[in-house]
């Protein structure tokens, strides 16, 4: 063999390994218009245009998801306009003005009723919430109610149960939010949820099919970009990127777009309905998917009489031994009435929606 193609044979092999999980992926192409007024408080301009969305999965190295099921892929070719975004999850404090101003009761406190939970036992029709647990020993990762239980008492002022409190913690993300409670303060601050679309347009913060919002490298110059999980999952957080478990907002570095916690921390409600083989669907379709905002009816084969919407950006419990989910473009899931201790949301707006609360 020449030994120019040697060469080039390595070459590549360097690029594979530099830039695993990026096949499919094609240039970004942000619109070029400018947003058309000033920005509302505590929100960015993103200006939205065409990209590569998705994530190659069941790739080698860091790129493996042993949980994952290929709800990712095939990576597709999508255009959203632009929109405003929070800059960051909303917070305890937010939410408490939200509140305060409209008398609102989450749905972690109020009383679940059979009609709503049709599956859950009768001693679990208590108000309360869905709250992370480690364990005290190792254990298989092939069920997660070994380390989620549901806890009375727990809510967004209680996010780990009724011991615990938020006092403090007015600029950490605000969880144990069902998704009407997100949808009810994303219509008082004359807001929206984003799209899945959105939020990974977003996220990708302008790059091109990189594995996570800052680029290719989990640690570039061994610097943690993201709050995720170290140490044995799901037994000990070592916290070794300064954070055992939830971090105020704003803790690391900001994407392209100047976005907070786009990967981990905590997972964000999407407004769109959660079917595994939804992008499937799209790129059975072909063609570039223009403002997609999701199926029509939620389908999650695992657990088909749950109603699911679509969570993304991965939280402090994502890690390498189990899901990865900070990995951008990957998908999460939950059904739309459970909050727990590590899923909140920001909000969106279109230029043309009125208001500037
Ligand atoms: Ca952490
Ligand atoms: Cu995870």
């Amino acid at each position: 063999m020449d030994c120019r193609i040697t060469f080039v044979a390595a070459l590549l092999l360097i690029y594979k390994a530099g830039f695993c999980g990026t096949d499919g992926f094609e240039t970004t192409v942000a619109n070029k218009n400018p947003a058309a007024s000033k920005a509302p408080e505590g929100m960015l301009w993103i200006p939205g245009g065409e990209f590569s969305m998705g994530a190659a999965i069941n790739g080698g190295g860091s790129c493996e998801m042993p949980m994952a099921s290929n709800d990712a892929g095939p990576v597709h070719r999508v255009r959203v306009d632009g929109f405003w975004m929070d800059a960051t999850a909303v917070t305890n404090e937010q939410f408490e003005k939200f509140v305060k101003a409209t008398g609102y009761v989450t749905i972690a406190e109020r009383t679940p009723t059979k009609e709503e939970f049709p599956t859950a036992p009768e001693e679990n029709l208590v108000a309360g919430s869905v709250v992370f647990a480690p364990t005290d020993h190792e254990v298989p990762l092939d069920n997660h109610y070994q380390w989620w239980n549901y806890v009375p008492g727990a809510n967004w002022r209680h996010p780990l149960g009724p011991e615990s409190n938020i006092n403090g913690k007015e600029k950490y993300p605000v969880v144990q939010i069902a998704y009407p409670d997100a949808q009810a303060y994303a219509k008082w601050a004359e807001k929206r949820l984003p799209t899945e679309a959105e939020f990974e347009f977003a996220a990708r913060g302008g790059l091109s099919g990189k594995t996570y919002v800052w680029g290719n490298e989990f640690r570039p110059k061994g610097k943690w970009m993201a709050n995720t999980w170290q140490g044995k999952f799901p037994v000990k957080d070592e916290g070794q990127d300064g954070f055992a478990g939830i971090a105020p907002v704003k803790s690391f570095s900001p994407n392209g777009y100047g976005l907070y916690d786009m990967a981990g921390n905590v997972w964000e409600w999407c407004s769109d309905w959660y079917r595994p083989d939804y992008y499937r669907t799209l790129a059975d379709n072909g063609g570039v998917v223009i403002n997609p905002q999701g199926p029509d009816a939620p389908l999650d084969p695992a657990e088909p009489n749950e109603k699911k919407r679509v969570h993304r950006g991965g939280s402090f419990l994502c890690n390498d031994q189990y899901c990865s989910r900070y990995i951008v473009g990957t998908r999460g899931k939950g059904e739309i009435n459970t909050g727990t201790n590590h899923l909140g949301f920001r909000c969106v707006k279109s230029p043309q929606q009125s208001g500037s609360k």
